[in-house]
């Protein structure tokens, strides 16, 4: 099935249940791994309380949105069980649910885990697997009407490193996201609810995850808002030779190009500087639909 026309363009944001998240405007969501294992932050939030903690300092600095995970999927990381990955992640979502007024996200690929999130009062469900994983996963998200994050990756993250095999990255991501975006639509899930992610660092070499930023405009092709996810990772770490916790103003720096190639929303650990560096970036194409006189005005 092809999509013939962007639904982000049709209804200008993101619906997720009852509400609508405007994506005329860039969108951060704050990162809370409730993992021992995690590759950046495992074992930073061990209970209710530090989670609550980090969520309120992200709120403050500008999030729109909290995705919670109870699983790591870093490179190699041991597989949890649904019991496990539950008992880590529902008492946060409700916790964070009661505490505030924005949307919270579940970062799983198991439909039982979604819908404990879900019934705790989740909103979206971030899969990494592009509903690849649990074939009960999409009509889960759909009869909870939930904002659905597909995400591109190959194999799983036991394997992902050997998947890299591409001839056109861009191409072949797209055409793999299509399919996650079919999967979706058959199981119900609106399309209003979409949002695509060409999965960084997930069977991609570094040089794929970088032409994956630079190019973005392959995905938003598909007509849905895209998310992008460069938070500390490790192609960062690469490039600039620092351990994952000094990464943020390489992830700030990814998240503004990728945003001035059209990726919408923002997964990142560290809020702030990606809020402010997206504030440079609206600002600066703000100015630059301004006619050339009402600049003159304001500077002279
Ligand atoms: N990256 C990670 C996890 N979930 N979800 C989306 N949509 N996009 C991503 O790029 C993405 C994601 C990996 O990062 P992190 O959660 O920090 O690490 P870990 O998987 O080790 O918990």
């Amino acid at each position: 099935m092809m999509v013939a026309e962007s639904p982000e363009r049709l209804h200008g944001g993101w619906c997720i249940g009852s509400r609508i998240l405007s994506t005329s405007r860039p969108l951060v969501m704050g990162i809370l791994n409730l993992t021992p294992d995690s590759f950046s932050d495992g074992g930073e939030l061990p209970h209710v309380e530090a989670a609550l903690q980090r969520a309120a300092r992200m709120v403050e600095e500008g999030a729109h949105i909290l995705d919670v995970g109870g699983e790591s999927t870093r490179p190699g990381a041991l597989p949890v069980s649904p019991d496990e990955e539950i008992r880590r992640v529902v008492p946060v979502v409700k916790a964070l649910c009661r505490a505030f007024s924005l949307p919270v996200s579940v970062d799983t690929r198991k439909a039982s885990v979604a819908q404990a999130a879900f019934d705790a009062g989740a909103e979206i469900v971030n899969d990494v697997s592009g509903f690849t994983f649990d074939p009960e996963l999409p009509r889960a998200a759909a009869e909870a009407g939930a904002g659905v994050v597909l995400m591109h990756m190959r194999g799983t993250p036991a394997d992902m490193g050997t998947h890299t095999g591409y001839g056109d990255v861009v191409a072949e991501v797209r055409q793999e996201l299509q399919g996650a975006v079919e999967r979706a639509l058959e199981a119900g899930v609106s399309p209003e609810a979409i949002v695509v992610d060409p999965g960084l660092g997930f069977a991609k070499t570094h040089e794929q995850s970088l032409t994956l930023l630079g190019t973005l405009d392959g995905l938003t092709e598909l007509g849905f808002p895209v998310l992008v996810g460069p938070s500390r990772k490790r192609f960062l770490g690469e490039l600039l030779g620092v351990p994952p916790q000094e990464r943020a103003v390489g992830t700030a720096a990814a998240c503004l190009m990728a945003y001035l190639g059209g990726a919408r929303i923002f997964r990142v650990h560290d809020v702030l500087p990606t809020v402010e560096a997206l504030r440079v970036g609206m600002a600066v194409r703000e100015a630059r639909s301004l006619p050339a006189s009402s600049f003159a005005l304001q500077v002279g």
